[in-house]
């Protein structure tokens, strides 16, 4: 006889990948202890010995890699390393989480529709560096965070998840950045959740699904009253 099907899917492996901070894995961390996200994050990897974010792995009890890119000859042999040490430990899909380098097409193939970044800016606005700066500096009345799919197009690939926040009279970049990543983490462990669950992924078009249904733009977490 066929059983019942287990009533709890085995949690999602995931990498993260680090630079700096690390308070989006803190984020994806602290939903993961709460119960509220089906994600086992077998590694933390950074490009920076430094990176504090190492620290919060660590004590959550998180295993940690540092692979510098100093030290290596080119982008490509770089992502070749990361590439191996990825596959160490088969992830479902890869978080970049403040990660700082370009990767290269052939580590973005490997994860396809696996892959999520998030990005200080309400993209298509703004890919790329600095972004805080220049959305002040074009007099924006408003600004936020992304999460998309990672493509070989530079903060391009498709978009799942956006906040908005204002710009606030007498902001600068570090005010308007903190404001900015209280939202990233509200909305990068739910659109984990939502890959973790099953409910959003991208189809062989590249479009985003999420239950189902087409995104033609962005989710906009405040149009999520409570999901
Ligand atoms: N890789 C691909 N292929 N596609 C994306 O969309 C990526 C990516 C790698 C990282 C994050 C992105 C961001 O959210 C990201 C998205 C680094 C740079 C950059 O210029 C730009 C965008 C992002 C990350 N990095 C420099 C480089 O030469 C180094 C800068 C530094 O070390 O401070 O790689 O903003
Ligand atoms: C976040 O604002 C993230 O969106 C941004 O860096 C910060 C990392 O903070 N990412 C990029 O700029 C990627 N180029 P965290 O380390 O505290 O999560």
């Amino acid at each position: 006889m066929a059983s019942d099907p287990p009533d709890k899917s085995p949690p999602l492996a995931v990498a993260v990948l680090i630079s700096g901070s690390g308070s989006n894995l803190q984020a994806l961390i602290d939903a993961q202890q709460a119960g509220e996200l089906p994600i086992d994050i077998r590694v933390v990897i950074s490009n920076r010995a430094d990176a504090y974010g190492l620290t919060r792995a660590a004590n959550a009890g998180i295993e940690t890699k540092v692979l510098s890119h100093k030290g290596f000859p080119s982008r490509a042999e770089y992502d070749q390393a990361l590439a191996a040490l990825l596959r160490e430990f088969d992830p479902g899909l890869v978080v970049l989480a403040g990660f700082m380098r370009i990767l290269t097409p052939e580590l973005v193939a490997r994860f396809h529709g696996r892959m999520f970044n998030i990005h200080p800016s309400l993209l298509p606005k703004y890919p790329g560096l600095h972004t805080h700066q220049r959305a002040l500096d074009a007099g924006d009345a408003e600004h936020g965070a992304t999460v998309h799919f990672v493509t070989d197009e530079l903060d391009g690939g498709p978009r799942v998840l956006q906040a908005r926040v204002p710009v606030l009279p007498g902001d600068d970049a570090e005010r308007l950045a903190a404001r900015v990543l209280e939202q990233e983490h509200r909305i990068y462990p739910l659109a984990v959740r939502w890959f973790a669950t099953g409910r959003l992924r991208l189809d062989h078009a590249g479009r985003v699904l999420l239950d189902g249904r087409v995104l033609t733009e962005p989710a906009d977490l405040a149009d999520i009253a409570r999901d």
